[in-house]
């Protein structure tokens, strides 16, 4: 409740629905990824349904000027965040002989070098006060890699090294780091990262739904812990099909 909460990749899937979930509690999201419009009209629907003000920012986290530029902006406007939910990113599911460095590149550009930056651009007024909470979006792919993911998991794996370092660093100025690993969820994600649709084919009965994972993240809000694995035990069902 009356918590600013910053929400990157929330013009659809996992970021779209704790956005509408923590606005039902009474928190402020604040709306960021690249369609104008998609961000827009998720705002104008929470600020229809809820007594929240929700705002929004266009953003590509890959331009980490833009990052700077734009983070700037929103705490001239909000003054102050108390959690930052990391959560824009994208895969291509290819084997590591048909995948083009182009491809990798670009997930590293978004998945790591722009959660860092978000991160970097919150950092200095969470440091200031001596408490937040940042939460990165990773993945089962950066705990287990799964063959046909190598530059997606590559980019997880990292990920994750970075939040286990940072965790490390900032737990003595009072801001809480936490890690979320999904497995395969229902979201427009697999419409860039498995265009084959063969991969959702096999594990389309597995897969959780984007509020069920909105709502386990919103608990880890409320209670924070290192990591939410989500499910645990997706993994090796990817791993088997994928062999
Ligand atoms: O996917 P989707 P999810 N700058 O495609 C935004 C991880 N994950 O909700 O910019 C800024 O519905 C994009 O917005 P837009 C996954 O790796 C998922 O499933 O307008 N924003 C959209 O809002 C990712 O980190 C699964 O196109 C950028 C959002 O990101 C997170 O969950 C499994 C951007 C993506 O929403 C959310 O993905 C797993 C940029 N350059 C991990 N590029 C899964 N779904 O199965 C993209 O292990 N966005």
């Amino acid at each position: 409740r009356n918590k600013n909460i910053v929400i990157t990749g929330a013009s659809s899937g996992i970021g779209e629905q704790v956005a509408l979930k923590v606005a039902q509690l009474g928190a402020r999201p604040i709306l960021m990824a690249r369609s104008r419009e998609k961000l827009k009209k998720i705002a104008e629907q929470i600020n229809q349904q809820t007594e929240v003000n929700c705002l929004y920012y266009q953003l590509d986290v890959s331009d980490l000027e833009q990052v700077k530029a734009v983070f700037e902006e929103m705490f001239q406007e909000v003054g102050s965040i108390d959690i930052l939910l990391n959560n824009a990113g994208f895969g291509i599911f290819d084997t590591f002989e048909e995948a083009s460095l182009g491809d990798i590149e670009n997930m590293f550009a978004v998945n790591v070098l722009g959660l860092m930056a978000c991160a970097k651009a919150v950092l200095p007024e969470m440091v200031k006060k001596s408490s937040g909470q940042i939460i990165n979006v990773a993945s089962q792919a950066g705990k287990l890699a799964t063959p046909k993911s190598s530059g997606y998991a590559a980019s997880k794996h990292a990920v994750l090294g970075f939040t286990n370092s940072i965790r490390m660093e900032l737990k003595k100025k009072g801001i809480i780091v936490s890690a979320v690993n999904p497995g395969p969820i229902e979201t427009n994600f697999f419409d860039r990262a498995d265009k084959s649709g063969n991969y959702v084919k096999s594990v389309q009965k597995f897969m959780l739904h984007s509020e069920e994972v909105a709502n386990r993240i919103v608990k880890l809000m409320i209670h924070p812990k290192r990591e939410l694995n989500l499910p645990w035990w997706m993994n090796l069902g990817s791993v088997l099909y994928l062999l």
